[in-house]
């Protein structure tokens, strides 16, 4: 048997319901970042309304996280944002960049599904920054770099003629972006064949940048949602170098396999370590969140030499 490229952590799941002091249904799809020498995890939980909230927790170690008392981050009340965030807010990514870590965070009301921008220096103060989207775009993951002086992210719209796929842009102040293109599709007739997202803001390596991304196969018992892999060129982030044509991760503890929404791994978060390997945080079920470490030098590995097409 081939051994798994990441190696489950033996006490997930690492943080559910249980562990939050106010009232929440779910724990799941959570950003992590370091800060101050604490791992800092953002995740969304349901409440008893369907709807979502974004919540923060801390751990010394990357395992064991403790809640913080009150939510981070509920729907705006008023404004712009609370026009576009009266459904609920979802799915947090995290970069850090130049000081400060910027968090993209999905904004649901009657208008469809967009991505908000905001920016915190502390964990404590956060400012929304801009609606960074039009509706029916989500997944926004900021490369931790700028490319000649742009930012760039990775996204991922919805469209009824092309399969949903992975797209980049750029922006000079991270308002307004633009010069997307497309950057990699879903591969028919594979895991990954109904769509694509891109999961982790991605990492940097000698060989190029690492995207974690999630994909989604539609089965006669619902869709099944894995973690996959791909390389980016370190200078031109749009050129793809390679994508495992195997997923790194599939649901298969039974909090993975059962939960709010049954067979989901769900990746918006990796912390790359100074060992060389990295931990890999998931949704299990958007019910629970799971840890695993991985080596990077493997995960380049299986984009480079056992790869698919990208488009
Ligand atoms: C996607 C998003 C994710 C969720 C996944 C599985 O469309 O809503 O937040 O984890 O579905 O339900």
């Amino acid at each position: 048997m081939t051994p798994d490229i990441i190696r489950r952590y033996s006490q997930n799941p690492i943080l559910t319901k249980a562990d939050i002091p106010y009232p929440v249904e779910t724990v799941h799809n959570a950003a992590v970042v370091k800060h101050q020498d604490q791992y800092t995890m953002l995740f969304r939980s349901h409440l008893r309304t369907g709807r979502s909230i974004i919540g923060l927790a801390r751990s010394p170690d990357g395992f064991h996280f403790t809640a913080a008392p009150q939510p981070f981050l509920t729907p705006a009340r008023d404004g712009l944002f609370a026009a576009y965030e009266e459904f609920g807010i979802e799915d947090p990514r995290v970069t850090e960049m130049e000081g400060e870590y910027i968090i993209t965070y999905s904004a649901y009301s009657r208008n469809g599904v967009r991505i908000a921008l905001a920016r915190t220096k502390d964990f404590v103060h956060v400012d929304r920054v801009s609606l960074i989207t039009q509706a029916d775009c989500r997944n926004v993951v900021i490369f931790p770099e700028k490319f000649e002086g742009l930012y760039a992210r990775l996204d991922r719209p919805h469209s009824e003629i092309a399969p949903w796929s992975i797209w980049i842009s750029y922006s000079p102040d991270l308002r307004f972006w633009g010069e997307s293109q497309l950057v990699m599709k879903p591969e028919p007739y594979h895991w990954d064949e109904m769509k694509i997202g891109p999961g982790a803001p991605p990492i940097r390596t000698e060989h190029g940048w690492l995207s974690i991304y999630h994909g989604v196969f539609r089965t006669m018992d619902g869709s099944v949602y894995r973690l996959g892999v791909a390389l980016h060129d370190v200078q031109n982030p749009a050129r793809i170098l390679g994508v495992s044509d195997s997923w790194i991760l599939q649901p298969e503890d039974p909090w993975e396999i059962t939960g709010y929404v049954h067979n989901v791994v769900f990746t918006c978060g990796a912390v790359p370590e100074s060992d060389g390997t990295v931990k890999i945080y998931w949704g299990g079920a958007d019910t629970v969140m799971c840890v695993g470490e991985a080596n990077l030098t493997d995960l380049v590995a299986l984009c480079l030499q056992h790869s698919r097409s990208a488009v």
